[in-house]
């Protein structure tokens, strides 16, 4: 065995598994990858162990020809710091495999690391862009044709809320056909674009990604997160009504890119739901770390309260589509956001 080149390449698989493992650990927070990282650098060690003395005695880092060689690991940016110390731990483990007698398998799971950690590098960077894309869009509106005799008028409301400066619309639509659904989602769909507000369709997955909406609302009863993820994917925003702490803590573990907290007080749209009160949208801002959006009978008269229990993103379907006025509610409803009256 030639003990320079067994410690040389040990040394360099495990500064490159540590590497990784702080980083698997500290930015993409993921125990598991961490945890096989951890095995594979405690593994190797116990196999070359016995050969500790004899490593070390040939050590010579002087005379290494090698030392000076500029390495692409300096390089500043954390991803390319990675990808580069996953090579270095592939190419050390080979080195040792071919000079030393180390198992494959721990070359091989390295691989199967290596794609599980630019999946999460993926989806970290999709969670930031839509966390960016939520910032500031605090009054959200949720569509009901109730009260509307036609379509334009239905249209033209949202429209008007829209030109008032409301950034979300959620297209809520619980009875008509899916064709009749998708005929008038198109339409809505324009008028986001059209104003550079986000669209999201409530409950229909299908129906969401027929329209190319920026993502759906679930309720609690709806097709759970995960299942709408693996079917979305990671770019499109995904929203979850939540009626009491579990719910929100259960929405934000499982990557919810929001929560409703609602209903705050008590609303007809959903006659047989109790109100979960201030107290509830007051938890939510002190334990939960993803926006939310308080719901349920919020109108010009209450909204302060809402705002005060820390509520900075109001959503609402009565107060914005029964608007006489959306200048003047959105008007008040960002005032009150911003200034608290
Ligand atoms: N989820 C919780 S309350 C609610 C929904 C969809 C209805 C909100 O409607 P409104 O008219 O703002 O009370
Ligand atoms: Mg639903």
């Amino acid at each position: 065995m030639n003990y320079r080149i067994i410690d040389a390449n040990i040394n360099r698989a495990n500064e490159g598994l540590r590497c990784v493992e702080e980083y698997a650990r500290f930015i993409l927070n993921n125990k598991e990858i961490t945890t096989k990282l951890k095995n594979i650098r405690h593994e190797i060690s116990l196999y070359f162990n016995i050969n500790y003395e004899n490593l070390i005695k040939s050590r010579n880092t002087i005379e290494d020809v090698g030392t000076n060689i500029k390495n692409i690991s300096k390089e500043t940016k954390s991803t390319s710091v990675i990808i580069a110390n996953l090579k270095r731990i592939q190419e050390a483990l080979r080195v040792l495999s071919e000079y030393g007698g180390l198992n494959e398998k721990y070359r091989y799971e390295i691989y199967t690391v290596e794609k599980e950690i630019m999946q999460n590098i993926s989806k970290n960077k999709c969670t930031n862009i839509k966390q960016a894309l939520l910032k500031n869009k605090n009054i959200y509106l949720i569509t009901s044709d109730e009260n509307f005799t036609s379509v334009s008028d239905f249209l033209d409301k949202i429209a008007q809320n829209l030109k008032a400066g409301v950034k979300i619309i959620q297209y809520r639509e619980k009875n008509k056909s899916a064709s009749e659904i998708i005929k008038t989602g198109k339409l809505i769909r324009q008028l986001c674009s059209m104003y550079n507000a986000l669209f999201i369709v409530n409950d229909r997955i299908d129906i969401a990604k027929i329209l190319n909406a920026d993502g759906v609302h679930l309720g609690q009863d709806d097709i759970p997160l995960i299942e709408a993820r693996n079917i979305l994917g990671a770019e499109k925003i995904i929203g979850i009504s939540t009626h009491k702490p579990e719910d929100a803590i259960k929405a934000e573990e499982e990557g919810a890119d929001y929560i409703g907290v609602g209903p705050v007080f008590k609303t007809p749209t959903k006659p047989d739901t109790n109100p979960v009160g201030l107290e509830y949208v007051k938890w939510v801002k002190e334990n939960i770390h993803i926006p939310f959006y308080a719901i349920g009978s919020i109108n010009e008269e209450n909204i302060s309260k809402v705002v005060a229990a820390g509520a900075s993103n109001i959503a609402a379907i009565r107060a914005l589509m029964q608007s006489i006025n959306p200048d003047e509610t959105v008007g008040k409803f960002m005032e009150v956001i911003k200034y608290g009256k």
